[in-house]
């Protein structure tokens, strides 16, 4: 058999499977209980609301809503979402400004498309997310985790990195965050962060991206403006998703920018997917112009609270001394950190053999530099398998120290 591999092209060298995706295996074995996959918990899915708005709209427009759309997304759902994210986080945008996504892992891929090649620098925070890495990885270039700590991505460290690679001569198209209850920290950056940040951009003339999939479950704490509403000179571009406030079966999210930035996004996309799944927007259009997903959203806080509250009392209630963790106050994610002497990835087999699953932290690092980490979801699981899970793992950790 010929080997087709020697046929590839250079940059599918740094194409690799996704680690979650490959873990996610383990969710399916009978008897693990799994936290690594990312996975929103299916009964936060509102089946009944959206299989009445599927009729409507199949019944009102099904000739359009089956139809190819434009690049940029029907008008209807640019409108809503413009409409929303002015109401809700203070956006100063219209529809010019908004162009549809197949998930914002497509507008992640498209960045890297669009602003990576070989001697640029990506900056993201260390720990990311795993996916972005991915996403990033086969457009060439370096990609630098600066470090954060629990008020998020250290702005000091970034300066540095910044003024470090300004002088290495090297150029920094964009700096990647998940500022609020990160993914896969949990971790939220505070608002003197957040300013800082943006004058470190301005500072230098990069973009900011500001991927926000988990703004809207929050479980505690107060408010934060988006980078986006602190934005004064269109640098910040905004990745929204439906995936955790209503399905991600429905494959869509949206970036909110400075037109010409969108633009370019608009070119990128049309050689991708010449557009969106039509009837996901129409529908999508429909549960966000009724109130659905408003009236929708507490019920998945009120859900995933539940289950934060319960994993922080079990891992209060069952981790051995020198195992830390991450108390978000939203989000889908925790971050453990055990103590230097375990190799999450080393002990995986153990947890294994005791029958659950996290997701190694090296994973989420673009140098792999940190060993004694991992992420917990506390989302998908049970509240039984939160219970049994977490005392599966703290015995994990017992055993192997
Ligand atoms: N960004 C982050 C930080 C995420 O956690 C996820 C999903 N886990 C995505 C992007 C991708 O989301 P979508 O389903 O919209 O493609
Ligand atoms: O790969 C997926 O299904 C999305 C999950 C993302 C994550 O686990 O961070």
């Amino acid at each position: 058999m010929t080997d087709f591999s020697r046929l590839l092209a250079e940059r599918t060298g740094s194409m690799k499977a996704s680690e979650i995706r490959e873990l996610l295996k383990y969710a399916s074995v009978p008897g693990v209980i799994s936290f690594a996959g990312g996975l929103p918990n299916p009964e936060s899915f509102p089946v009944g609301g959206l299989k009445k708005i599927t009729d409507k709209i199949l019944t009102e427009k099904g000739t359009k809503a089956l139809q190819y759309g434009t690049t940029e997304g029907i008008p209807e759902l640019r409108e809503a979402i413009a409409k929303r994210m002015s109401e809700l986080k203070g956006f100063d945008a219209k529809m010019e400004n908004i162009t549809i996504m197949s998930g914002s892992q497509q507008a992640l891929d498209l960045l890297g498309k669009l602003y990576m090649e070989p001697g640029k620098v990506a900056i993201v925070e260390g720990p990311t997310y795993l996916a972005a890495l991915g996403a990033f990885r086969p457009y060439g270039g370096e990609i630098v985790g600066v470090r954060m700590d629990e008020d998020g991505l250290d702005t000091n460290l970034l300066e540095e990195t910044m003024k470090k690679l300004k002088a290495e001569g090297k150029v920094v198209p964009f700096i990647y965050t998940i500022p609020t209850f990160q993914n896969p920290s949990g971790v939220t950056m505070s608002e003197e962060r957040r300013k800082h940040l943006l004058e470190i951009a301005a500072e230098h003339d990069v973009i900011v991206v500001e991927d926000d999939p988990y703004g809207e479950l929050r479980y505690a704490g107060k408010e934060l403006p988006n980078l986006k509403a602190m934005d004064k000179d269109g640098r910040v571009v905004y990745f929204g998703t439906v995936s955790k406030i209503l399905a991600p079966g429905l494959r869509t999210g949206w970036i909110i920018g400075d037109e010409e930035i969108i633009g370019k996004f608009v070119i990128a996309k049309q050689a991708a997917d010449l557009c969106t799944n039509t009837l996901s927007q129409h529908i999508i259009a429909e549960a966000f112009s009724s109130g659905m997903v408003d009236a929708h959203i507490p019920e998945i806080r009120k859900l995933y609270s539940r289950k934060r509250n319960l994993m922080l009392d079990m891992l209060e209630d069952s981790m051995p001394e020198g195992v830390t963790w991450t108390k978000p106050e939203g989000g889908m994610f925790l971050w453990v950190w055990v103590p230097e002497s375990i190799n999450t990835k080393e002990m995986f087999p153990t947890a294994l053999e005791k029958k659950v699953a996290y997701v190694i932290g090296e994973a989420f690092y673009p140098d792999r530099s940190v060993k004694n980490a991992m992420r917990l979801n506390f989302t998908y699981s049970s509240d039984e398998e939160i219970k049994d899970g977490v005392k599966r793992l703290a015995d994990t950790i017992r055993d192997y120290l």
